[in-house]
């Protein structure tokens, strides 16, 4: 008998062990941060970011990160499957929601079937399962769930009953009373997340999507500065002279268009932009943005004070970033969805407590995608990565083993519709960059709106109904420029010496040699974006689910 319980208590032990090097894994995601936002770019000298700041110290700040798609829904579903658009075919002009064969293969999936303790806390934006965002099958994904659809405004209360418990009113204050259910048994147990058991077991590592809907406009456009808002929301940077950002065109003053008029119709574009075409209301959204921005920042640093105290912070890897940038007013642009720098460039970096001292502080400007952090979860967690990811384990780089994981990066912009935005493609490397557009005759949001309201339509169903038919124009977005089709017009950067991307030089006298090679590198690596067979996807029209795909 005293054998056998010897024998159970080594058998008991090892488990723990092996429980104990399996690191716990939290993946903080912003939404709309561009890679200026932060103190640690270098680039904004007013922002106040000490924690991520003090993360990037203490472990890996990328400098070379971009998103391989600059806008939301996209942008999450090449997160969380590890591919590009190209191959998962799911946009808010796709008429699709991700399959459930597709969604098997998404790194929390994977994670939870192989003894991850998975949590998903804040915003959701990709429609997962039959039915999209009411299909319930991303909520049933996880053991630990405190989060809704779309957007969750910057007073999440107003947006979705589920936060009423919380004591906080705004945003990040909400998500960290989150954090701290997940993570902390003694925390008060919030009534509108759901656990599926009670506690996070102590002899299971743990995996904590944490999922911001800031510094987003839709929150951002609603901080009212209300006496229940922490001073970081009322007063921080108010009494400070903002700058413009460098190259902002009022649109008043726009007189050579970035881009040709026929190729963005600039009229169309969201009016929930049209804050970038005054200098006051461009600076003063430029105030909230770096508010939000410094609440996240708090709650990293009240994120990682609660690790220390529970004791788990030596084993657990934080990585931070965002789902892409946002203009404002460069140019004379706002909004997302192209390949230029201010939304494909975002902030990263990689707190890895279990890398080796070399590791700590590196400032590493290695191209790295988002496409790349599921595999780099799952390679640390001794996982093993699933054939359908297209993105790759960048843990050697954060471990100090590696210096670079590829020599040229790629996005696209398969989202062109009656918004005016052109469908384009860029490949980059750590000097230049190419981008090509392709022809835009998207019908007029301007002139859909005219005539809605003569026909007594309501500019929502207008602008945002998605019928059948439509799943076929975007459908041939995705293969058409591998069939041949040819770009209409073509940008060349220097980005060493031109970041902003100020001077396009395809007409300039630059050795053909550059661009030819830039060419080639397009054509492969949108061959290897696409991939082989049909996207994993689920029709999601307003056709068959009305109402369901507006957001
Ligand atoms: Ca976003």
């Amino acid at each position: 008998m005293k054998k056998f319980v010897t024998l159970a208590v080594v058998f008991h032990s090892m488990l723990s062990i092996s429980a104990q090097q399996r690191p716990n894994i939290i993946f903080v995601l912003t939404d709309d941060q561009s890679y200026e936002l932060m103190g640690s770019s270098g680039r904004n000298n007013i922002i106040q970011t000490p924690n991520l700041d003090k993360m990037a110290q203490d472990g890996i700040l990328f400098t070379n990160a971009h998103v391989s798609t600059a806008i939301c829904t996209p942008s999450r579903v090449c997160i969380l499957l590890s591919q590009y658009e190209r191959k998962h075919g799911v946009n808010f002009n796709s008429g699709t929601s991700v399959s459930d064969k597709a969604w098997e293969s998404s790194y929390p999936v994977v994670m939870r079937a192989n003894g991850y303790y998975t949590g998903w806390i804040g915003k959701n934006h990709s429609p997962i399962g039959q039915g999209g965002y009411s299909s319930g099958l991303i909520e049933k994904s996880f053991d630990y769930w405190y989060s809704n659809h779309t957007h969750v405004g910057f007073y999440p209360k107003e947006i979705s009953d589920i936060y009423n418990d919380a004591i906080a009113f705004t945003q990040p204050e909400i998500i960290n009373e989150g954090v701290n259910d997940f993570l902390d048994p003694n925390e008060r147990k919030l009534k509108g997340a759901v656990h599926f058991i009670t506690n996070r077991p102590a002899d299971k590592p743990f995996m904590l999507s944490i999922n911001f809907n800031l510094p987003h406009g839709s929150s951002t456009r609603e901080m009212k500065s209300k006496s229940t808002d922490d001073a970081i929301y009322r007063t921080l940077y108010r009494d400070l002279d903002i700058p413009l950002p460098p190259n902002y065109v009022a649109r008043a003053d726009i007189k050579n268009p970035k881009l040709p008029k026929d190729l963005w119709h600039a009229d169309d574009r969201q009016e929930g932009y049209n804050y970038v075409d005054k200098p006051d209301t461009a600076r003063e959204r430029a105030i909230r943005e770096m508010q939000a921005v410094t609440g996240i920042d708090r709650m990293v640093g009240n994120l990682r004070k609660k690790l220390q105290d529970l004791k788990i912070d030596k084993n657990t890897i934080i990585i931070f970033t965002s789902d892409h940038g946002l203009f404002g007013g460069e140019f004379g642009l706002g909004g997302k969805a192209t390949c230029y720098e201010k939304n494909t460039h975002i902030p990263f970096i990689v707190y890895d407590p279990t890398a080796p001292k070399k590791a700590h502080g590196v400032v590493s400007d290695a191209l790295i995608q988002t496409v790349d952090i599921a595999p780099t979860m799952l390679a640390m967690a001794g996982i093993k990565i699933p054939t359908t990811f297209q993105g790759k384990d960048i843990s050697a780089i954060i471990k100090g083993d590696l210096k670079d994981i590829r020599s040229y990066s790629y996005s696209e912009n398969l989202w062109s519709t009656t918004f005016g935005n052109p469908r384009c493609e860029s490949i980059q490397d750590k000097r230049w960059k190419y981008i090509r557009y392709y022809k835009n005759d998207n019908f007029s949001a301007v002139k859909l709106i005219k005539y809605g309201k003569e026909m007594g339509i309501s500019q929502k169903e207008m602008l945002y109904n998605l019928h059948d038919p439509e799943m076929a124009l975007y459908r041939d977005y995705i293969d058409s420029p591998l069939n041949g089709e040819e770009p209409v017009y073509e940008e060349l950067y220097d980005l060493k010496n031109d970041p902003f991307e100020a001077k396009n030089l395809i007409k300039e006298n630059i050795p053909p040699a550059i661009l030819d090679n830039l060419k080639k590198q397009w054509k492969i690596a949108i061959t290897n974006a696409r991939g082989q067979g049909k996207p994993e996807v689920y029709r999601y029209t307003d056709d068959v689910f009305p109402g369901g795909s507006k957001e």
